[in-house]
């Protein structure tokens, strides 16, 4: 039996459906029906103070549980609030529906009070986007939307819903399946293919895994370790890509690119085979373009066809879901372990380790091995952007999937802490941290607010370096130090955080990290602790722009 009920209704009943946890979001006049519904239903709703937390709260939700992420914000600005997070898990291949409140139907296009052209512009940020004129195609449009976001590449979907159609009634009946016409991924790669990549890859000498994203996405972590045990292949990884595999395997590169370490960097450099699964060669990877790995054949397993091919050229394309590909490898894969590459990478491993100086100096990469020790790398971590987030990827040894979140190709200061806030609502049971510094924290800060009404028990590692610190490094080594702009002059991160009723520490020598972290830990509330680290510090090894990965900077690369 089916039951009349107005658009608001349906859209609440439509996510109850898709079991949808959490919603993060912010209302407004024309979200007002739908806030309505939402007030009647026992969908669990997380008001934030700003929409762009709600998107990157959604965003952090999906990654750390592998579920879509659901954000509501009402017309014009709630709408463009939310821009900057559905462009961030665009780059990121993130699924999320985003739902935003707009106009009556006969105002469209008439410049009515609050009304803004969202889908015009989420076209190029989103996977695929949708104006609802008529009740009567809701229903089918969630489903829709909640199989685009979570299928194929995953990506963010928004749903444009004008307040009548939020109070037009239509009967409820919500699809069982959902057919999209010209919407069919590729899960199963190629037989013909893959059997040409797996001889490939009986003759190589000296592979090497390039891993990325795709491989978390798909939940191929398993696979991989199986694959990479299998041929003896040692494993280098994208920042997103980072917990795809145990970083404390032998067989683990850690990350490769612009920080990356030496020794996965010398090992893609010299590689005769690469395999690149589930990573799309971004620029912050490759280095000069023509000069990334001279010596190797590449094969490319990815879901995506477009991005085959799009950067370097790939001598064996496999197109197909990472998991459903690896497992077809597995079954016929083999190659005579040898010790020469082995041995070679060994030797890298001992010339160029990550290193840092060892001193009585508070150190941000200290900081984040306390984090790590502390935690036995077991927690979530969130970060923001600039040079605490490439200290995370080099110092935090990540070991499983899903507990590293960060903006990797948007790149946007301000994701962290409302990520983890998405993170740990959607795994209440995981220790979540926050690694940040002090210009990305001031652009979300006001979620503590969230965060501290909500509960939601976050810690907060602030590397307060007192400036832009990722700009002033480029401005020391390429624009003669001249620190245009990027010193920042910071308000007191303790009294902020006790303002919000959250918990402030301030540490500033070495000794008292770990027992802040631990006190940190110990604490039921979100606790900001702020690190007074040395101000100009640098991350290195580096990559300087469009130089070859083996032409790094910075001690012992
Ligand atoms: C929204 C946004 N604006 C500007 C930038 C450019 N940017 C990249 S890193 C960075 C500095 C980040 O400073 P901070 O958060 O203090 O971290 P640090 O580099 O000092 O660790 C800036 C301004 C960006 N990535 N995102």
């Amino acid at each position: 039996m089916t039951t009349k009920m107005n658009g608001a209704r349906i859209l609440v009943e439509s996510l109850k459906k898709e079991n949808v946890g959490a919603i993060f979001g912010y209302p407004g006049g024309q979200a007002l029906p739908l806030f309505d519904a939402l007030y009647h239903s026992d969908l669990k709703f997380y008001l934030v103070r700003h929409e762009q937390g709600a998107a990157h709260a959604a965003d952090g939700y999906a990654r750390a549980t592998g579920k879509p992420g659901v954000c509501i914000a009402t017309s014009g600005p709630g709408a463009t609030n939310l821009v900057t997070g559905i462009a961030t898990a665009y780059m990121d291949s993130i699924p999320m529906v985003a739902i935003t409140g707009q106009v009556k139907t006969f105002m469209i296009g008439n410049d009515a009070f609050q009304e803004a052209d969202i889908i015009g512009i989420t076209r190029p940020i989103t996977k695929h986007n949708y104006l609802v004129k008529d009740v009567k195609d809701l229903a089918r449009t969630v489903k829709e939307a909640f199989h685009i976001a979570s299928t194929g590449r995953p990506g963010p979907v928004l749903i444009d819903l004008p307040s009548d159609v939020q109070l037009a009634e239509t009967e409820f009946h919500y699809p069982e399946k959902v057919s999209v016409r010209g919407y069919k991924p590729t899960y199963c790669g190629h037989p013909g293919q893959i059997k040409r990549a797996v001889k490939m890859v009986s003759e190589s000498k000296r592979p090497v895994i390039y891993a990325g994203g795709g491989v978390i996405l798909s939940g191929a972590a398993k696979e991989l370790k199986e694959f990479a045990e299998k041929i003896n292949s040692p494993v280098t990884m994208t920042l997103l890509g980072l917990g795809s595999f145990p970083g404390n395997h032998e067989l683990s590169l850690g990350m490769l690119g612009m920080h990356g370490t030496g020794y996965a960097n010398h090992a893609v450099q010299n590689c005769d085979l690469l395999i690149a699964i589930g990573a799309r060669f971004d620029d912050r990877v490759t280095g000069k373009i023509d000069e990334f790995a001279p010596h190797a054949k590449v094969i490319h397993i990815d879901i995506d066809p477009s991005a085959i091919s799009k950067s370097v050229a790939v001598d064996v394309p496999i197109v197909g879901d990472v998991k459903c590909v690896l497992e077809e490898f597995l079954k016929i894969v083999h190659r005579p372990h040898d010790k020469e590459w082995t041995e070679k990478i060994l030797e890298w491993k001992q010339k160029h380790p990550l290193n840092y100086k060892m001193d009585d100096r508070l150190r941000p990469q200290y900081v984040i091995q306390q984090i790590c020790e502390a935690t036995k790398g077991e927690a979530i971590i969130a970060t923001d952007v600039g040079q605490h987030q490439m200290w995370t990827a080099q110092w935090y040894n990540f070991m499983r999937p899903r507990e590293l979140l960060s903006s990797g190709g948007l790149g946007t200061m301000g994701y962290g802490f409302p990520a983890g806030i998405g993170a740990k609502v959607g795994k209440p049971g995981s220790e979540v941290f926050v690694i940040s510094g002090d210009g990305s924290i001031q652009m979300n800060i006001q979620e503590l607010a969230t965060a501290v009404v909500n509960k939601i028990d976050i810690k907060i590692a602030i590397l307060n370096n007192s400036y832009l610190g990722m700009v002033r490094q480029w401005q020391e080594l390429f624009y003669g130090k001249r620190y245009s702009h990027t010193k920042l002059e910071n308000p007191d991160f303790v009294k902020i955080a006790e303002a919000y009723g959250a918990v402030g520490i301030r540490i500033s020598k070495k000794e008292e990290v770990r027992p802040a972290i631990e006190k940190a830990m110990r604490t039921k509330n979100t606790v900001v602790m702020d690190f007074i680290v040395e101000p100009e510090e640098n991350v290195y090894p580096m990559v300087p722009a469009g130089k070859r990965l083996d032409d790094m900077i910075g001690s012992m690369a």
